[in-house]
C-alpha cells in the first residue's frame, strides 16, 4: 500500500523535477494528482512513463490525500498550505513562507531528519533554500568533527534558481548578442545576465545584505547549529542549472585537508572529486541531473588557525529544491506515516 500524493505546482522547474525524483525513486504511491494555478491548467507532465494533466489548485479538495509537495512560491503557499494542511493532507513545502517558523521543522535528511517528527505543529515541513541545502550537507559531517565557528561563502547561482522565465532571458540574451535585431533587454534581472555576472540574488533588505544571502546564515542556523556564524556574498551567474559555492570554514579545532576529505567521502550525500590537477574538480555542468553534492579543491586555509576552503557544486533543482522535498517525504514516510 502507498501514498496518495499531491503536487501543486507541477508545470514549474521544481514541480516537474519533483514528479521526475518521485517516480525515479519508486516512492510508494497509490494515487498521484499534478495541480497547478488556472493559467497552466490542462497541461500535461510527465510521471516516470504515465502522463497527468493538471487539475486546478484553487478548487482541489485535499482530504484524504497524505502528502502534498507544494512549489508554487510563498503568496500562492499562504493561500493554499493551510488548507491543506487542515484537511490532514502533510504539505511540503518549497517555498520561504514557513521555514523560519519555529513550529514548522526546516529539515535536510541527511542532516537533521529527526527534526521531521515535529510536522505535527502545523502539518507543514519546510524545504530549505537550495543555496542552503548544499552547503549545510557539506558543513554537517565536518561540524560534528570540529565545531564550525565561522563560515564565508560566495555563490555562483544559475538562473534556473529564479525560474523558467530567467532561464530563458539567458537564452534569448545570449543569442540576441550575435544575431541583429533579436537583442534583449534584461526584464528578470536588473542587469544584463549573459557574459556576465549579477551580485544580487533576490531582494535587498535594510542592512544591505540581499534576502538570498540572508537566508543562508537562518537556515544554516536552524538546521546546522545556531552558533555557527555564517557571512554570505550570492552572485547570479549565466548557467542554466547548477549552483556552486566556494566555501570558507573557520573551526574551533585543527581540522587537516586530508581528514576533512576521508569524512566528506564517508558522508551521505555527498560525493568527493578533489584531483590537484587540471580538470580534477566538479563544474556545474557536470552535476546536472545528479543527486549528490559534489566537493572539490579541499585545502587548508593558512591565513587562520583552523580553516579550511572547499569548492562545493549541486543540481539546484534537485538536492537544492525537488530531491530534498522527496527525502522529507521518505524520512517522514520510514520515521512516522509507514505505509508501502
Ligand atoms: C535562487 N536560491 O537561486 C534561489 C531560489 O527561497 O527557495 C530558491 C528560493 C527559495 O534564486
Amino acid at each position: 500500500m502507498g501514498y496518495r500524493v499531491v503536487v501543486a505546482g507541477a508545470t514549474g522547474n521544481v514541480g516537474r523535477e519533483m514528479l521526475n525524483i518521485l517516480a525515479e525513486r519508486q516512492f510508494p504511491i497509490d494515487e498521484i494528482v499534478a495541480l497547478a494555478s488556472r493559467k497552466s491548467l490542462g497541461t500535461q507532465c510527465s510521471f516516470g512513463d504515465k502522463t497527468l494533466t493538471t487539475k486546478d489548485l484553487d478548487t482541489f479538495d485535499f482530504s484524504g490525500w497524505d502528502i502534498a509537495f507544494f512549489a508554487i512560491g510563498s503568496e500562492a503557499t499562504e493561500k493554499y498550505a493551510p488548507k491543506a494542511a487542515k484537511a490532514g493532507c502533510v504539505v511540503i513545502d518549497n517555498s520561504s513562507l514557513y521555514r523560519y517558523d519555529p513550529d514548522v521543522p526546516l529539515v535536510v535528511p541527511e542532516v537533521n531528519p529527526e527534526a521531521v517528527d515535529g510536522y505535527a505543529r502545523k502539518n507543514i515541513i519546510a524545504n530549505p533554500n537550495c543555496s542552503t541545502a548544499q552547503m549545510v550537507v557539506t558543513l554537517k559531517p565536518l561540524h560534528d568533527r570540529a565545531r564550525i565557528k565561522r563560515v564565508v561563502v560566495s555563490t555562483y547561482q544559475s538562473v534556473s534558481g529564479t525560474g523558467k522565465a530567467a532561464m530563458d532571458e539567458l537564452w534569448d540574451q545570449t543569442k540576441g548578442m550575435y544575431v541583429p535585431g533579436q537583442e534583449r533587454e534584461p526584464s528578470i534581472y536588473p542587469k544584463q545576465i549573459a557574459f556576465n555576472v549579477i551580485p544580487q540574488c533576490d531582494k535587498f533588505m535594510e542592512d544591505g545584505s540581499t534576502r538570498e544571502e540572508w537566508k543562508m546564515v537562518a537556515e544554516t542556523k536552524k538546521i546546522v547549529d545556531p552558533a555557527i556564524k555564517v557571512t554570505a556574498t550570492c552572485v547570479r551567474v549565466p548557467v542554466f542549472v547548477g549552483h556552486s559555492e566556494a566555501i570558507n570554514i573557520e573551526f574551533e579545532e585543527f581540522l587537516d585537508e586530508d581528514e576533512a576529505r576521508d569524512i566528506l567521502r564517508e558522508s551521505p550525500g555527498i560525493m568527493v572529486i578533489d584531483k590537484r590537477e587540471d580538470g580534477g574538480y566538479v563544474t556545474p555542468v557536470e552535476c546536472v541531473g545528479d543527486y549528490a553534492t559534489f566537493i572539490s579543491r579541499i585545502r587548508q586555509d593558512s591565513t587562520i588557525d583552523n580553516g579550511l576552503n572547499l569548492w562545493c557544486v549541486s543540481d539546484n533543482l534537485r538536492k537544492g529544491a525537488a530531491l530534498n522535498a522527496v527525502q522529507i517525504a521518505e524520512t517522514l514516510g520510514n520515521r512516522i506515516l509507514k505505509k508501502g
